[in-house]
């Protein structure tokens, strides 16, 4: 199955509740400001949030649907309006080689497919032929240093660890003068889940940052968060609040299957400017792609 179908299948919670609304406003009776303010709710109940909820209106009642108009037709006009808006967040993920090792630090909180999201990108970038390596700075627990060596020793990737309870920056420089030690391309930072509110959490992570810093002023090279779908309007408070801190410059975005709150992802991309990079639809290797705007559009009216 490629990625396109298993994007289709993992949003089916959010784009069959979407399609059969869509349905049942369009079939009743002449488009009137009651359909409107339906449709509006459909939206929202599915977590795109007030700023793309009235992007899409507004851009929807300029069409002027009717009781005959075909509800496909219907559909693929709002996928293009859900396109434009969320199309600028579509960019590629570039390493750049003139930098190495391409730092990685990876940000989110507690549960959001940090670790996982590691392993499969790790894999991915593998793959395409780079020498990748991990740092296992959630030194919290026991469990998430051998959550990551799992994953490591699943692919054959190096991971750089140390006794649970050790200092996470400390961690951090150790291991990436390790990377450059041993030549890796590009080096993935795991970091404890930290909820965005705790300070002493989000201070300990800037001092993270202050220290790769240390060895390269202009590192991490991309600062990503995880969001977890599943936890909707609270994902895009995650976003802002990370990039204020940690300058965050980069989204993923974990557990679009079994959620009906997919249209988080339209939120996140409308209202800030941090380009989303990867989607995630399960919890193997494969299951997490590159984000392509027309193609969540589709999956999401199940075009
Ligand atoms: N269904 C589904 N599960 C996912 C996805 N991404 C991650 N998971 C699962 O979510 C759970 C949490 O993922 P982790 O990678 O451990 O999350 P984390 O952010 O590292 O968590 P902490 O280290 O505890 O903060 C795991 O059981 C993953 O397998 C996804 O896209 N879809
Ligand atoms: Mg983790």
């Amino acid at each position: 199955m490629g990625f396109f179908q298993k994007l289709g299948l993992g949003l089916k919670k959010t784009s069959q509740n979407l399609s059969r609304g869509i349905s049942d406003i369009f079939t009743k009776e002449n488009l009137s400001q009651d359909n409107i303010t339906d449709l509006e709710e459909l939206l929202y109940s599915a977590d795109v949030g007030v700023k793309a909820t009235s992007e899409i209106i507004e851009k929807f009642k300029a069409k002027k649907f009717d009781k005959g108009s075909d509800i496909k037709n219907i559909k693929q006009e709002l996928c293009q309006d859900i396109a434009s808006i969320i199309k600028p967040s579509e960019q590629e993920f570039i390493i750049d080689n003139n930098k190495k090792p391409f730092i990685i630090l990876m940000v989110g909180v507690n549960g959001a497919g940090k670790t996982t999201s590691i392993g499969k990108l790790g894999k991915k970038f593998q793959d395409q032929g780079y020498k990748v390596s991990f740092i296992a700075a959630d030194t919290f627990r026991a469990a998430a240093v051998e959550q990551l060596t799992e994953w490591g020793n699943r692919h054959n990737i190096r991971v750089h660890s140390s006794a649970p309870g050790c200092d996470s920056a400390g961690l951090c420089y150790d291991g990436i003068k390790e990377a450059i030690k041993q030549n890796d391309d590009i080096v993935f930072i795991d970091t404890a889940g930290r909820l965005q509110n705790k300070k002493g959490l989000m201070e300990e992570l800037q001092k993270i940052v202050r220290v790769i810093k240390k060895i390269s002023p202009e590192a991490p090279h991309k600062t990503l968060i995880t969001i977890d779908a599943t936890t909707g309007q609270n994902g895009l408070d995650q976003v802002k609040i990370f990039k204020e801190l940690v300058n965050v410059n980069g989204v993923i975005i974990t557990k679009l299957d079994g959620t009906s709150k997919g249209g988080i992802l339209i939120a996140i991309a409308s209202e800030t400017a941090v380009p989303i990079y990867y989607i995630g639809v399960g919890e193997k290797a494969e299951d997490m792609d590159i984000f392509k705007a027309e193609d969540f559009a589709k999956g999401l009216l199940e075009l």
